[in-house]
């Protein structure tokens, strides 16, 4: 039978190359973002390939999360896959430069809001004894970079959440898998930079960055793996990338 996958933060970059991967592996989609539009348009896209339905919410909204998630129509209820993957970076500044409202932002969303859903899905994952959840942390998780902090905190957060959820997932059949990637030329530096396109594409000038592709090819590895095995942690660096903030340019 097929599976089906919950995706949050489907309507761009990391999130929506792994819905393609997805429907183009027969996995049906619930897609998740604040953008209908663009939901629509991609449900209608890859609804020619996998049976589509999405759910709009801000998952910073505990009250929100729950009720869209449950409002899931009987053929979508059972959730195989659930991809943690909405988030983003707000600002670039010294700890002491900080603004509240970008801190907000990325700890309600990074690290609440992941918390959030994974809550309204596990249920129904350990009545049926199996799923899988892929949490989209960082190398930013791995390692703090100046001017970074708060995002940093965030994603090692999730380091943290994805490591505790294997612990008490595991013995339920659910598999846990963290995928901390480098630097992948999405949206992400547009949201950071808050719509700076410049300074957005300054960050991929002078190396071949990360695809969002290349990070759902390893998702799809990974919910691909045999029954036996889970992949429990990954780390993918763009080749010219030696450290989150240490490139190597041309
Ligand atoms: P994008 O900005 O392209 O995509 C972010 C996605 O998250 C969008 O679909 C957005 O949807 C969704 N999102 C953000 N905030 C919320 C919210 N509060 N509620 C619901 N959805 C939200 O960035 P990426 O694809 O690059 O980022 C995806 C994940 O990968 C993030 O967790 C990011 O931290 C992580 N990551 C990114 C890296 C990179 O270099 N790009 C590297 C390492 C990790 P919408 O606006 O429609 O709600
Ligand atoms: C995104 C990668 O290095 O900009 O998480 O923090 S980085």
């Amino acid at each position: 039978m097929s599976r089906i996958a919950l995706i949050t933060g489907a309507t761009s970059g990391i999130g929506k190359a792994t819905a393609f991967a997805f429907a183009k592996a027969g996995i049906n989609l619930i897609l998740c973002g604040r953008r209908q539009e663009r939901l629509t348009e991609l449900a209608e896209a890859l609804g020619k390939q996998v049976k589509t339905t999405t759910l709009l919410f801000d998952v910073r909204d505990s009250a929100d999360v729950m009720k869209a998630i449950a409002s899931l129509p009987a053929d979508f209820q059972s959730i195989d896959i659930l991809v943690n993957n909405a988030g983003n970076a707000h600002g670039m500044s010294p700890i002491q430069g900080g603004d509240f409202s970008d801190w907000d932002a990325m700890m309600d969303g990074n690290v609440k809001g992941l918390l959030y859903v994974s809550k309204a899905v596990i249920s129904g994952m350990i009545e049926r004894g199996k799923g899988h959840i892929i949490n989209i942390s960082s190398v930013a998780g791995k390692q703090t970079y100046a001017n970074g902090a708060v995002y940093c905190a965030s994603k090692k957060a999730v380091e943290a959440i994805s490591e505790g959820m294997r612990l008490d997932l595991t013995q339920h059949g659910i598999k846990i898998t963290n995928i901390a990637p480098g630097a992948v030329e999405t949206e992400f530096s547009l949201v950071r930079f808050k719509g700076d396109e410049s300074r957005a594409a300054k960050v991929y000038e002078g190396f071949e960055p990360l695809r969002a592709e290349d990070i759902a090819d390893t998702i799809l590895y990974a919910v691909n793996a045999p029954a036996h095995v889970t992949i429990a942690d990954v780390t993918i660096y763009a080749a010219a990338q030696a450290a989150p903030t240490t490139v190597y340019r041309k």
